[in-house]
């Protein structure tokens, strides 16, 4: 590594290098150039978007918000930063969010270095000179010895292989990939395929608007009311007071790094009554905590059969017409197995005379036409369609980088049979390529910022002890890298949540390998293997000292 970093930014013709080239302007890739720039170090980061936000900027679609606190889906590092920031709502809304990650880009004068509007094509590590070149699709050469993808975990918009929907001739829509112009569906008849946790914020919100609405389902989902409301300015403060143990908590206690009540027992272990009383306390109170009820409701079918008996009983208090009601019912998954959803009325919404439930389990949708929606022989005309149909999970925006690691060997090939990291930081065989909640970290279970702020202050510690030390690469061994894989793997299957085909599982995706992708064993947990293997000198990582030396390591 250069020994004064911001003085090696070059400029030569196309080509420029950096010390660091950051995929991706999103909450993970904007702390990243934060912290990098505060070492001193130079760094670009690319976005493909035509602002910073990531997720929230793509993710634009009616009802989208976060459905994990707004005061705890919100930056640490700036104790400013959050004690100044109003967030609105309990669960704010995507342009908010949206708002919030500019004000973070523009407060901490990031966007000099962000250049938006930029794919990232490819990144090929040259064994000569120990950096990686990177392609951009405005043509241009980028070296740098280091590259972080901070590419998101659910930023690759599935659109599903359906006959005739090239042929649709009406509007199709992507949840993950709303227009940017205001959609308005009044007096449309739509359609929504999809009932993950995209759909089920959106579904309530375009019944409102549309004339009439059908919902293509082929999974019933879990969902918990939000009980969204708005903030007040003495909930705020009462907050922000508590922010040192909010924080804390999060990050050393939570398994999914959020501040809340833990279980202190079994669900087996409380009679009916008693049982019954919590899930509605849980239920009333509303939100991801609901599973947090009860500290087994993930690891025992007997204990989760009594939390989503209790969600299916409630399914059919709401809902009026009783098919329908048995219909929206889960019975084929755990609860909790799938990503739990959290919405604002969906149940209620089937009780309205223009939304009709569409069960398609059996058959799936048999064609799109230039009108309408076949299933079970029948047509269901439409002047628009919603694809709420999820995202090539985890490793899809990877996959869609060439990244060519020793030997000319592809991130894609080598994870042809499944993601294979170490911590799901770095990957065997790609040098100095980390990745911000990559697979085989706690990432997509739990808080994504919380996971985002360890990922970064970790890669910026590793960078500094390298440099004190004048290492130039870092790799991932096979051998670690093996060892968590097989770690990460045995941690799930004593879980119930290998029982779902979910997309945690790539089970959403025809033909992609079944392997339980994020780590379970809790965020708490995680930081400490993590900052353990830092204080021992990175065990488990290969080392090299000095320009362009072979392979040698400097530390245990
Ligand atoms: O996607 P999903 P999502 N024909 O994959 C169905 C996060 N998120 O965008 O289950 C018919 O969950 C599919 O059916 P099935 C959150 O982590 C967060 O809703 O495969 N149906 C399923 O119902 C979430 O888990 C927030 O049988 C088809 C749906 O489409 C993740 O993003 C908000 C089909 C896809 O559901 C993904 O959620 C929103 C086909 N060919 C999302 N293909 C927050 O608030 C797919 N489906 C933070």
């Amino acid at each position: 590594m250069s020994e004064t970093p911001s003085a090696s930014v070059k400029e030569q013709g196309n080509r420029s290098a950096y010390d660091v080239v950051v995929v991706g302007a999103g909450f993970a890739g904007m702390y990243m150039l934060y912290r990098l720039r505060r070492q001193g170090l130079s760094a670009r980061v690319f976005e493909q978007g035509g602002d910073v936000g990531g997720t929230w900027y793509w993710n634009r679609y009616p009802g989208a918000r976060c459905d994990v606190e707004s005061m705890q889906y919100s930056y640490s590092f700036s104790d400013e930063l959050q004690q100044e920031w109003n967030w609105s709502e309990r669960y704010a809304p995507q342009p908010e969010i949206l708002q919030y990650a500019r004000h973070v880009a523009e407060r901490f004068n990031l966007r000099p270095h962000i250049q938006l509007n930029t794919r990232v094509e490819g990144a090929v590590f040259d064994e000569g000179t120990e950096s990686w070149r990177v392609t951009t699709s405005d043509g241009k050469i980028v070296v740098a010895k280091f590259v972080v993808l901070a590419t998101g975990c659910l930023s690759n918009a599935r659109v599903p292989d359906i006959r005739g929907l090239p042929d649709f001739r009406g509007s199709v829509y992507h949840t993950g990939h709303w227009p940017h112009e205001a959609v308005d569906f009044t007096g449309l008849r739509v359609g929504v395929i999809g009932t993950g946790s995209s759909a089920i914020q959106s579904i309530p919100v375009i019944a409102r608007q549309a004339r009439e609405l059908f919902v293509f389902q082929r999974t019933p989902n879990f969902s918990i009311p939000a009980r969204n409301a708005e903030l007040t300015a003495q909930q705020r403060d009462a907050f922000r007071k508590i922010y040192p143990e909010v924080r804390r908590f999060a990050r050393e206690q939570a398994r999914n790094g959020i501040y809340a009540e833990p279980p202190d027992r079994g669900a087996l272990d409380d009679g009916d009554d008693a049982r019954r009383a919590k899930y509605e306390q849980r239920w009333a109170n509303g939100g991801l905590t609901f599973m947090l009820a009860y500290n087994n409701l993930i690891l025992d079918n007997a204990a989760n059969d009594t939390a989503a008996d209790f969600v299916r009983g409630k399914i059919a208090e709401i809902v009026e017409d009783s098919e329908t009601a048995r219909l929206l019912q889960p019975d084929n998954h755990p609860i909790g197995s799938k990503r739990i959803c959290v919405d604002t009325d969906y149940y209620a919404t089937f009780n309205r005379p223009n939304v009709t439930l569409v069960d398609i389990r059996a058959d799936g949708i048999e064609e799109i036409s230039p009108c309408a929606v076949r299933a079970g022989g029948k047509d269901y005309e439409i002047d628009a369609l919603v694809l709420a149909t999820g995202f090539d999970a985890m490793t899809g925006s990877l996959a869609k980088i060439d990244i060519r690691g020793r030997n000319g060997r592809t991130l894609k090939e080598k994870w042809a049979e499944g993601p294979k990291t170490y911590l799901g930081l770095m990957s065997e065989g790609f040098p100095n390529l980390f990745i911000i909640t990559g697979p085989g970290s706690p990432s997509v279970l739990s808080n994504m910022i919380v996971s985002i702020e360890q990922h970064v202050d970790w890669i910026t510690d590793c960078l500094a002890w390298m440099r004190g030390r004048r290492v130039e690469t870092i790799e991932a061994t096979k051998e670690a890298e093996e060892e968590w894989v097989a770690h990460v793997n045995e941690v799930a299957q004593a879980t119930l949540y290998p029982q779902a085909n979910s997309w945690y599982m790539g089970a959403n995706i025809p033909g992609k390998p079944r392997i339980f992708m994020p780590y379970i064993g809790g965020v708490g947990v995680y930081r400490r293997i993590c900052d353990d293997i830092a204080a021992k000198g990175y065990v488990g990582f290969a080392m090299a000292a000095g320009e362009q030396s072979p392979r040698k390591a400097v530390s245990s």
